[in-house]
């Protein structure tokens, strides 16, 4: 893989965007490399937290290549808005929790790979947004959908129309960040709440997730039925067992994802 680093530290696997000079946009052999990354992790029990980051220290990504981009066929471009669709929508549903580690601009399909992580961690210099109406198209890769669900309705719609960039605390302020941190203490901070997890049953974490990601979209009844379903799947898991015997041993459980 070329333009994608992959590596996986223990059960974190760390997915960096690998254009910087480019500023890690997005071009289409990009798109392909990041759904077979994506598509390996689902099914790789050993992942339990996934970190998006972008390499350099300019840009996590600034979205489409717009160089690319002028050379497109009005068909090829069609290709590469289904292509970012699917491969976003395959890293929204990863079982794992997800973290978008912003280490710099995150503009048009950058801010949109952002909205289909779980979380967004930034550095406190960067600046993001999507920026898509200034270029005379609408966000394509889940920015209308994923923003309003995220922060509400006006906002979304303000943020979409205006195009404007956001600063990391005005983003923080607008709910479209999770957290903000220094550049120095990005890594390590995202690595403290990823551990947050880590500490967790990992078959609980996934189940928790699939619960509240296709809850959010049904009536209440249904998300109940699929929270009942969902907890009934760690019922039969050694790593429930481990959980009660560590709390009447009082010592900490050792979770093997079983
Ligand atoms: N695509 C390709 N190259 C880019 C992009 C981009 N999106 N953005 C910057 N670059 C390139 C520049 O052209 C430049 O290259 P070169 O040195 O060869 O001229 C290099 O990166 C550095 O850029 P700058 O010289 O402009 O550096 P600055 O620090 O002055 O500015 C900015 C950096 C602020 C990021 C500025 O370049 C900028 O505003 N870029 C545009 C960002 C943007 O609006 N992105 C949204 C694109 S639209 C989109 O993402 C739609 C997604 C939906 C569908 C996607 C299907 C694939």
């Amino acid at each position: 893989m070329e333009s994608i680093h992959y590596e996986q530290q223990g059960n974190i696997a760390y997915v960096t965007l690998n254009r910087p000079k480019a500023l890690n946009a997005f071009n289409y052999d990009m798109l392909r490399e990041l759904g077979e990354i994506a598509e390996s992790i689902r099914i790789n029990p050993d992942i339990r937290v996934v970190i998006f980051t972008g390499a350099g220290d300019k840009s996590f990504s600034v979205g489409a290549d717009l160089k690319e981009r002028k050379t497109l066929t009005e068909q090829r471009v069609k290709r590469n808005i289904y292509k970012i669709g699917e491969v976003f929508s395959t890293i929204e549903n990863l079982p794992q929790p997800t973290i978008a580690m912003l280490n710099g601009y995150a503009f048009g399909g950058g801010t949109e790979l952002a909205l289909a992580c779980d979380f967004r961690i930034a550095a406190d210099d960067i600046q993001l947004g999507l920026t898509e109406t200034s270029l005379a198209i609408i966000p394509g890769a889940g920015g209308t959908q994923r923003l309003p669900r995220l922060i509400g309705e006006a906002k979304a719609l303000e943020l979409i129309l205006t195009a404007r960039r956001l600063k990391a605390d005005e983003a923080l302020a607008y709910g479209l960040v999770t957290k903000i941190t220094t550049r120095d203490r990005l890594r390590v901070d995202t690595e403290s709440f990823a551990a947050l997890m880590l500490a967790n049953g990992p078959i609980a974490l996934q189940q928790a997730k699939f619960a509240v990601k296709h809850g959010m979209n049904v009536d209440l009844q249904t998300g109940l039925a699929i929270e009942r379903k969902a907890y009934e799947m760690t019922i039969p898991t050694e790593d429930r067992v481990e959980a009660l015997n560590a709390f009447s041993e009082k010592r900490k459980p050792i979770f093997k994802g079983k």
